[in-house]
């Protein structure tokens, strides 16, 4: 079965395999090119005997290149990985990571155009057309999710409303005076959102929404799920990382059945994190990307730490890149508790089946004595706190036992009330770890 849907470019969005493979081949001659210009690179390449592009014979010699590592870029701040002389940088950005020295990535001109046109290509799409009103609740600023969807939008056509990050009444009152249609959006913020529908005399009939694309931190299908169903909206996946330009790596179409990786801009690898032996498509593990189109700062088969799988290439809607899987962890957010690795997405996959739960949550890590201690804090609706204890003590233990059932260990479950955890308006800090480090 085909879906009818939009392209942006359709020749591209749909090219056969061996055209895919061809234009990376190229684009891996032509960034290594560009990477040989940078200290960092000319030394690592040069380690491996690749001293001009046309080392590069095959696809397959990519696998001679090493990987590059956040800790690379970090050491190589502020210029190591610049390709291109100042005057031709047009812009910058870096990580949304407020710890230790930054990562920043430079942007000639025709990389902002290239990386541009990949957003413009994501957010078609999706269904998202130049009739939609869009408002881009990413905070703008050097994180890639404010600027980066702003420039797709525009591209495409959409009325752009570049609002940026936080003031929820703002937010809420703009989506009414502008009749907003299309929303970018981090998962836990928009649950915020909804939450505060109502407060203010807006609700959900005074507005027009019927879209957002959610992004930048990890989120369940339950997630996706609540998020369309409290709203009546579509929601749509969207992936990437500063390192690799930012949004508009990976992005789900209409199908809403993971996201389609720009393979003509990107090449994926998915490998074993322990050992770095690549892995087949189907099989979970670490995401390395290699960028093809940004000559400014290039980067090859960098490590991301994200856990994911691909999808072998089809799609119902006509694509043939190939589907990246929702992000099922880190290599680095990993709990172990008393000896049991968790997952806060396990968690959080489970919370959010539960109808009475609402839309905030933390986890919580502490000690007690010498054992660890997990305590998940979940919001519930108001209207169970005015029931009786027994049906509040026995949602506790409804709670408890589900998450035992997924991350074998039994967590401490507190109730809150709606409102009392924490609210994040940019990415939200999920897992709070107290445990002293040793
Ligand atoms: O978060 C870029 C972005 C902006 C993506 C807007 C989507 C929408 P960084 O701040 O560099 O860039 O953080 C990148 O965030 O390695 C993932 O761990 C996580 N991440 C991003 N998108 C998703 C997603 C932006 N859809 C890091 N699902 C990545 C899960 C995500 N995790």
């Amino acid at each position: 079965m085909t879906m009818d849907t939009p392209f942006w470019n359709k020749e591209v969005e749909t090219a056969p395999r061996s055209r895919i493979e061809e234009i990376q081949l190229q684009r891996l001659r032509e960034t290594v090119g560009w990477a040989l210009k940078t200290a960092f690179y000319k030394k690592k390449l040069t380690q491996v005997g690749i001293q001009s592009p046309e080392d590069i014979r095959g696809l397959e010699d990519l696998r001679r290149i090493p990987y590059t590592t956040k800790d690379d870029l970090r050491l190589s701040f502020p210029r190591g990985l610049l390709a291109v002389d100042m005057r031709e940088v047009l812009r910058v950005h870096s990580s949304s990571g407020t710890t230790g020295i930054p990562t920043v990535i430079y942007f000639a001109r025709d990389d902002v155009d290239r990386w541009t046109d990949l957003l413009a290509r994501s957010i078609v799409g999706t269904g998202a057309t130049d009739g939609d009103v869009f408002q881009n609740m990413m905070t703008y600023g050097m994180f890639t999710g404010g600027l980066g969807l702003h420039y797709g939008a525009e591209r495409v056509g959409m009325t752009v409303i570049p609002i940026g990050g936080g003031n929820t009444k703002r937010q809420i009152q703009t989506m009414k005076d502008f009749q907003t249609t299309v929303l970018h959006v981090t998962p836990s913020y928009l649950l915020h959102i909804h939450s505060k529908l109502g407060e203010d005399g807006i609700g959900r009939a005074d507005l027009a929404l019927r879209k957002a694309f959610i992004g930048a931190e990890p989120h369940s299908e339950n997630t996706r799920r609540k998020l369309q169903e409290l709203l009546g909206i579509d929601a749509y996946n969207s992936y990437g990382l500063s390192e690799l330009n930012g949004p508009g790596v990976a992005f789900e179409c209409v199908c809403k059945k993971d996201m389609h990786l720009w393979e003509d801009a990107y090449i994926a690898e998915i490998i074993d994190p322990a050992t770095g032996t690549v892995r087949r498509d189907g099989e979970e593990g670490e995401l390395v990307l290699t960028n093809l189109v940004r000559r400014a700062t290039p980067i090859l088969r960098y490590r991301t730490r994200d856990l994911a799988f691909l999808h072998p290439p089809g799609c119902d809607c006509g694509r043939t890149h190939r589907r990246l899987s929702r992000i099922l962890g880190r290599t680095d957010d990993m709990l172990i508790i008393n000896g049991v690795n968790v997952f806060p997405s396990q968690i959080e996959e489970r919370i959010m089946k539960i109808p009475e739960v609402a839309t905030n949550y933390q986890i919580y890590v502490d000690k007690k004595g010498a054992l660890d201690r997990l305590t998940v804090k979940v919001e519930i609706y108001p209207k169970l706190f005015l029931g009786e204890v027994a049906k509040l003590e026995a949602l506790r233990h409804k709670i408890v036992e589900e998450l035992r059932a997924s991350i074998v260990i039994s967590p401490l479950v507190e109730l809150h009330e709606p409102g009392s955890l924490p609210v994040f308006e940019g990415k939200a800090k999920r897992v709070v770890d107290e445990r002293p480090k040793d």
